[in-house]
This record gives C-alpha cells, structure tokens and sequence, in this order.
C-alpha cells in the first residue's frame, strides 16, 4: 500500500524552510499532499488560491507533490485522502508545545494517525512566513529566504500597498 503523508499548514506564504521540509518528505513517503488550510478565524496576507498557486509553481519539479487546499478538521481531511500520516516542522523549542498539543489531540481524533517531525535544516531554522513579510514590507532583499514566484509575489503586494 502506498505511504500518503499530509503536510498541513497556512504556508501565508510558502517559504525555503516549507519547501524543504515537502521535498525531504517526498523522499520518505510516496505521495506527499501539500494541504493549504481555509481558516475563517485568520485574515491572510495571500487568499488560499494564491498560496495554492505559488505553492504548485514552487514544487512543479517534486513529481510526487501534490497541492491542495481543506476545511475543517485535518483529521476529516486526512480520512477523505486516505492518509495516516501528518508531516510538521520543528524549528525551535518555541514550536514544540503547540506541536505536541496539535499531535495529541488529532490522535485523540483519531487513534490510527501519526504525527511525524522533521527538523528543520539548520540554515531555514529562523525562517517563517511572518518574518518574510516584516523584511518584504519593506522592500528589502527577500530571495534566498521564499522561492522566486513567492518574492515576485510579495513584490507586487507590498508595492500596491505603499503606493
Ligand atoms: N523549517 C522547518 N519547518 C518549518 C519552517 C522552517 N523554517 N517554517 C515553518 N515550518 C513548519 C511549521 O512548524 C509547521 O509544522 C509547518 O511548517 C506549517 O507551518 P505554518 O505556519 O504554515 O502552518 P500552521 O502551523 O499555521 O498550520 C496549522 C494547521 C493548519 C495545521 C492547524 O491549524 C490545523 O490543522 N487546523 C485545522 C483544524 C484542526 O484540525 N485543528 C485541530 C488540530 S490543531
């Protein structure tokens, strides 16, 4: 039976430390869905179609990558794709306790799913999405940090903004 994994997340935008947690876990699973949340309760910076379309152009060269957007609970998501499997990053000790509370309760959800942890590489472990929009608000330098389609993005966005 093939390994699906869900990697779940805002990706608001989708950054070098994402991406390379999608394209570790490509090598670890056989099909990794990449699953862009609709939260009601959060106003975005990019809508869902948008994180969803720099999200595929960032990983159209990962062949067993696919991305997607959900509703609701992941644990409904998970089920409705077949998955068993949770992807998440861990950058700092910071992220470990909403990690183990988000762990625990979709076990809780449902027994039959697994978190599974990746460490970030050393070189993205002070990346997030956030911190890529405070430097881009100000249009500094933001390539190295967020794929290229994400930094055209964020270009166009904020020189609408401060216009
Ligand atoms: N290096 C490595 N990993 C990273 C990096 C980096 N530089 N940056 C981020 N990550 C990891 C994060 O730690 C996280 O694991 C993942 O990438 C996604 O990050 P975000 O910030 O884009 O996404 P989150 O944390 O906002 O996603 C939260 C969910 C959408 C997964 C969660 O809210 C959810 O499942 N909601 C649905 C409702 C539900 O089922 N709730 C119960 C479970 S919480």
């Amino acid at each position: 039976m093939a390994s699906i994994a869900v990697y779940p997340g805002s990706f608001d935008p989708v950054t070098n430390g994402h991406l390379d947690i999608i394209e570790r876990s490509g090598k670890v699973f056989d099909h990794v869905v990449v699953a862009v949340l609709h939260n009601r309760s959060k106003t975005p910076f990019f809508s869902v179609d948008e994180r969803v379309a720099m999200l595929e152009e960032a990983t159209n060269t990962m062949g067993n990558v696919e991305i997607d957007s959900f509703h609701g609970l992941l644990v409904d998501y998970m089920k409705e794709k077949e998955a068993r499997t949770i992807v998440r990053g861990l950058r700092a000790v910071s992220d470990f306790e909403y990690e183990m509370q988000a762990a625990s309760i979709n076990r809780k959800l449902n027994p039959d799913i697994e978190t599974f942890f990746m460490m970030t590489n050393n070189q993205y472990s002070y990346l997030s999405s956030s911190i890529v929009k405070e430097v881009a608000k100000y249009e500094a330098n933001v390539s190295g940090l967020v794929p290229t389609v994400v930094e055209k993005e964020l270009l166009k966005k904020f020189a609408n903004e401060n216009r």
